[in-house]
């Protein structure tokens, strides 16, 4: 299973140049980056149930993370939040400071 994502996910990353903005498939993966500017990278991701994900601010500003019914958690620059994902289902969070621009999904298996 896991090798079969980390396949899917390399032949997606393999095939993916100049199209990568396409917020359809998720990427294997526990690790998100908020990038320059107002941006979570990547956007979809998916991992296993019982994995703990880490969003890790690279941008210049403060973000925060805030799966929805959870708590919000604010981010400063190069820091990082790490968040546990015990049941299966999707998750969609937000930056709360740009809700518009900065949201996102986990998908746990
Ligand atoms: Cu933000």
């Amino acid at each position: 299973m896991t090798l079969r994502l980390l396949v899917l996910g390399l032949l997606l990353a393999a095939t993916g140049c100049g199209g990568s903005e396409e917020a359809s498939a998720p990427v294997a993966t526990t690790e998100v980056a908020m990038v320059k500017s107002y941006q979570f990278d990547p956007k979809t991701i998916e991992v296993e149930a019982g994995e703990t994900v880490t969003w890790t601010n690279d941008d210049n500003f403060t973000h925060t993370v805030r799966v929805d019914g959870q708590e919000d958690h604010r981010v400063e620059q190069g820091e990082s939040v790490s968040i546990a994902f015990d049941t299966p289902g999707t998750y969609h969070y937000v930056c709360t400071l740009h809700s518009q621009d900065m949201d996102g999904e986990v998908v746990v298996k």
